[in-house]
C-alpha cells in the first residue's frame, strides 16, 4: 500500500516503518496514525514478517501529537483523536509480531507514548524523551498516564507529567524507559541486529510469550501464572517444540517454522 506520510520497506523477516514527517518533527496528525494502524494490520498479518522495528524520519522520532491540528479541536474532537491514538497503540500491544522501538531522535508526548507502545525501545545517544503536555494545558493524552506509571512507577512517571520536563536517551535509560542506547550512527543497525535475532525464533513461542507477558502485567499474580500455564502447554502443539529440543540435544541449530 501506498502511503503518505509514513515509510514502509521490508527485508530478510524485517520490516522498518518510518514516520516520515520531518518538516514537523514527525508529529502525529489524524491521518499518521490512521497510516500506522493500517500498515501495522498489514505486516502483522504477513507471514513474511517476523519482526516491525518503528523509528522516525529525520531528527526526530515523533515530536507527539500535531499541535496545529489540536489548536482548534473542541471536546468531542479531542475525545475522537484520542481514541484514535489508543486504538493504534492497543493494537500495537496485541500484535502478534514484536514491534521494537528505534528512537532516533525527540521522542516528546504522543511519541513517547508511541515509543513505549512498543515491546521495547532503543535509542540513539542524542534521542530526547519527555510528556510536555502540561506546557501545553494539556495531560498525555495517548496512553501515557497509564503505560508509563505501569513502566516506571507512579511517581517517576508524575514527576515526568507535572514537570513537563525532557530528558536524555542516558536518563530514560536509567529510569527503564530504555533498554540500550547507541551512537546515532550504528542505532539501526543494532536495531535491526537483535530483531533478527528474534526473528530466528520460533512465531508461536515468541507469539505466546509476547500475550502471556502483557495479559499477564494487567492481573493478579496467580491468574498470569494460569496465562502462563495455557500457554506454555500451547507451544507443545506444535513442531516447534519438538523442533528446539531435538536441535539442543543433537547439537545443531534448530529450524521453526511456525508462522
Ligand atoms: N506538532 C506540530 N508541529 C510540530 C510539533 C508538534 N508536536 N513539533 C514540532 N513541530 C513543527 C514546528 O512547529 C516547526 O514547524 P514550522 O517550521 O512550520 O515552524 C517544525 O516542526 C520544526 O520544529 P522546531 O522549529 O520547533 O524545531 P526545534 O529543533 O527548534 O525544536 C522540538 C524541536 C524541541 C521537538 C520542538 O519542536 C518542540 O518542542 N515540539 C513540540 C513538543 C511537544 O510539545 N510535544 C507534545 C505535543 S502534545 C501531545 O503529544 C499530546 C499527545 C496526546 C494527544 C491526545 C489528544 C486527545
Amino acid at each position: 500500500m501506498n502511503y503518505k506520510n509514513i515509510l514502509v520497506e521490508q527485508a530478510e523477516g524485517i520490516a522498518l516503518v518510518k514516520v516520515n514527517r520531518p518538516q514537523a518533527m514527525n508529529a502525529l496528525n489524524q491521518e499518521v496514525l490512521l497510516e500506522l494502524f493500517s500498515a501495522f494490520k498489514e505486516l502483522d498479518q504477513d507471514d513474511k514478517v517476523g519482526v516491525v522495528i518503528l523509528s522516525g524520519e529525520g531528527k526526530a522520532f515523533v515530536a507527539g501529537a500535531d499541535i496545529k491540528e489540536m489548536l482548534s479541536m473542541n471536546a468531542i474532537e479531542a475525545r475522537k483523536f484520542g481514541e484514535t491514538g489508543h486504538v493504534l497503540m492497543n493494537f500495537m500491544g496485541q500484535m502478534e509480531k514484536p514491534i521494537v522501538a528505534a528512537v532516533n531522535g525527540f521522542a516528546l508526548g504522543g511519541g513517547m507514548e508511541l515509543a513505549l507502545a512498543c515491546d521495547f525501545i532503543y535509542a540513539a545517544e542524542n534521542a530526547k524523551f519527555g510528556q510536555p503536555e502540561i506546557n501545553l494545558g494539556i495531560i498525555p493524552g495517548f496512553g501515557g498516564t497509564q503505560r508509563l506509571s505501569r513502566q516506571i512507577g507512579r511517581a517517576q512517571a508524575k514527576e515526568l507529567i507535572f514537570t513537563g520536563g525532557i530528558m536524555s536517551a542516558q536518563e530514560a535509560k536509567e529510569i527503564g524507559i530504555v533498554n540500550k542506547v547507541f551512537p546515532p550512527e550504528t542505532l539501526l543497525s543494532e536495531v535491526k541486529k537483535v530483531a533478527a535475532l528474534i526473528a530466528s525464533k520460533g512465531a508461536l513461542s515468541l507469539r505466546l510469550a509476547k500475550s502471556a507477558i502483557d495479559t499477564g502485567y494487567n492481573v493478579d499474580l496467580k491468574s498470569g501464572c494460569s496465562i502462563e500455564r495455557e500457554s506454555f502447554a500451547l507451544c507443545f502443539s506444535h513442531q516447534d517444540q519438538k523442533e528446539g529440543m531435538s536441535a539442543f540435544l543433537e547439537k545443531r541449530k534448530p529450524a521453526f517454522t511456525s508462522k
